[in-house]
């Protein structure tokens, strides 16, 4: 069919989320490059755009999730609380793309649909389900880590009378006041979920397969004073924050879990479980928590006193106390626990009694009790990393496929770049820092930019990672994942969440401090793990 002529670009970003935003800043307003941004979305914020469920707030602590390349921004964010709520972390990203005149410059509802670069030409071209087509030199891609929506499959869904949703695209018009709940899954999202809800809803169902170690959040609003030492501390912060691991904010701990008595021991779990933050009790108490088993079943234990203080009723209690690992990203709530035991509020164990189908008027499980629902919540995850990259067709060098390319696996070099696929860079890919993630977001926004300056600057076509380097890469995240718990524990970090996905590693799990100086030795030692393309040659 014919279609509308291309429009020629330097670059295009897909996704308008915390990395979209501050790529094409970074390259309409410092590279001074012809850059448009493109979301499917109906507004830009990515995942703050898209989970607008009940109760849906950061783990991280506000003061370092945000971005710090500006400090006048940090300076104006306004966050009230220790962590902070989805409607506040939206609207702070609608005031940067405002405050950097970027919104004329994204198109919304925009979905790309395919990428394919031509390797004479050296151009990528990007077609859209608008029917638009790009073409452009530098293909950026932020399609979000944790954007893909997992929707479980049980036999009769479509025939549900209610609302059924998933918490990642949360429809604007939903109340649950005064509903009948179901909640299926009560990971990070099914936790809040569940917490804000309880109080709301007639009746709240919670449908759990695994259940969780999750500790108390312990939010709470800022005093100016905190505000005002949280804005004047900025440079110490991220100094701090770019030379430390997970990026938290925190100093992470060198103690180990057995180098002290257990009377000490008990007095910093304690200490952690009041101050609050999942990140906190599992890395700034002790340094061996997410790698030595013994140290791991210690905090265990710790967190399953706690769920034996707080449920009262003890088959609530068997049920919501976890037995295995806690080797899964770290939880905290806002009174998960105390909410079973409120009385409108039940718990099914869908590994005990799994869900045989659903019906007009609600879940059935294999029991034969049928749960009578209005709402159906699927708070069931993401098909993380790779997911929104396998639903388009991005097609490199000799028409290589990603989808292919990746069939054992996704991979990468740097988490940014994949071989075969030239000038293409990835926000957030495959085998990125496992941190908060704004800091390492504009970690590689920031690489991303020097490294496009570079192909300019020097004449350039296009790079492209070796596939040497990719398979090093490859195995250097394989070797620090194994080095923990991590891989042990069945969790979306290394696929394992999802039916039929294979598990691998796609997190570098080296932290924040190595993973930028590795970057940096890349640029100055010239880009070894790339071969280059100078723009003279031109045979495919
Ligand atoms: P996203 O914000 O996910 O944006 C990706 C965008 O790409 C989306 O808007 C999507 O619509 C768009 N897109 C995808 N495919 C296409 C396509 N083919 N065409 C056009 N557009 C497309 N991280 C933390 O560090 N701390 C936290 O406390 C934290 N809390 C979280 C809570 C929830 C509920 C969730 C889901 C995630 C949380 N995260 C947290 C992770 C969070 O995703 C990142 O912090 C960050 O927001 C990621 O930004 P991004 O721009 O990389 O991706
Ligand atoms: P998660 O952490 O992947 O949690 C998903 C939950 O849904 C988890 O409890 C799963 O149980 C459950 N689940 C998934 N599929 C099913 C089916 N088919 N039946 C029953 N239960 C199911 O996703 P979240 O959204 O909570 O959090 C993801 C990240 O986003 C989080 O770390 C934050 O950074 C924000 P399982 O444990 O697999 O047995």
């Amino acid at each position: 069919a014919a279609s509308a002529p291309a429009r020629q670009l330097d670059a295009v970003v897909v996704g308008a989320g915390f990395g979209g935003i501050y790529m094409l800043h970074k390259l309409r307003n410092e590279l001074g490059l012809d850059a448009v941004a493109v979301d499917k979305a109906g507004g830009v914020g990515g995942t703050w755009y898209w989970n607008k469920y009940p109760g849906a707030l950061s783990d991280s602590e506000g003061f370092v999730y945000q971005y710090s390349f500006d400090r006048e921004l940090y300076e104006q964010t306004p966050w009230k609380t220790k962590f902070v709520t989805q409607p506040e972390i939206l609207t702070y990203l609608n005031g940067v793309v405002d405050r950097y005149r970027l919104r004329e410059h994204i198109l919304l509802e925009t979905g790309m649909t395919e990428a394919v670069f031509d390797e004479g030409a050296g151009n990528w071209t990007v077609r859209t389900d608008q029917g638009l087509t790009f073409e452009c030199r530098f293909l950026v891609t932020g399609l979000g880590l944790l954007s893909a929506t997992n929707v479980p499959k049980f036999p009769g869904m479509e025939r549900f009378a209610g609302r059924l949703v998933h918490t990642g695209a949360w429809p604007d018009d939903l109340d649950l006041a005064g509903k009948r709940v179901g909640v299926i899954g009560n990971g990070s999202t099914g936790n809040q979920v569940i917490t804000a809800t309880a109080p709301v809803a007639a009746h709240l169902t919670s449908f759990q397969r695994t259940p969780q170690y999750s500790v108390p959040a312990g939010n709470r609003t800022l005093t100016q004073q905190e505000t005002k030492t949280q804005r004047d501390n900025f440079e110490a912060t991220w100094e701090q924050v770019r030379n430390s691991n997970v990026a938290m904010g925190f100093v992470e701990s060198t103690v180990e879990t057995f180098s002290v008595s257990a009377e000490e021991r008990e007095r910093i779990y304690q200490r952690a479980w009041d101050e609050g933050g999942g990140f906190r009790f599992m890395f700034e108490t002790f340094c061996d928590i997410a790698t030595d088993p013994a140290a791991n079943e210690e905090a265990a234990k710790f967190i399953r006193r706690k769920i034996a203080e707080i449920v009262q009723d003890p088959e609530t209690r068997r049920k919501l106390t976890p037995t295995d690992l806690y080797a899964r990203r770290p939880l905290c709530d806002s009174g998960y626990y105390e909410t079973f035991n409120r009385p409108n509020v039940s718990l099914v164990n869908v590994k005990e009694n799994p869900i045989s189908e659903v019906t007009e008027q609600g879940i059935v499980t294999a029991d034969g009790t049928l749960h009578e629902l209005d709402v159906i919540v699927c708070a069931t995850g993401f098909d993380a990393v790779d997911g929104n990259y396998l639903r388009v067709d991005i097609r490199g060098r000799q028409n290589l496929g990603l989808r292919e390319h990746w069939s054992e696996g996704p991979t990468s070099y740097l988490g940014m770049t994949t071989s075969g696929f030239p000038n293409m860079f990835m926000i957030l890919g495959p085998n990125g820092p496992f941190t908060n993630l704004p800091p390492s977001i504009e970690t590689q926004v920031e690489w991303i930019g020097d490294t496009i300056r570079h192909i300019d600057q020097t004449g350039l076509a296009w790079i492209d990672p070796t596939a040497e380097a990719e398979r090093r890469w490859t195995e250097t995240c394989e070797e620090i994942a194994n080095a923990t718990l991590f891989p042990q524990a069945a969790s979306w970090i290394f696929g394992a969440n999802i039916p039929g996905k294979k598990r691998t590693v796609m997190f570098y799990l080296g932290g924040l401090k190595q993973y930028r100086s590795l970057l940096s030795e890349e640029t100055e030692i010239g880009y070894p793990g790339f071969t280059a393309k100078t723009t003279t040659l031109t045979s495919a």
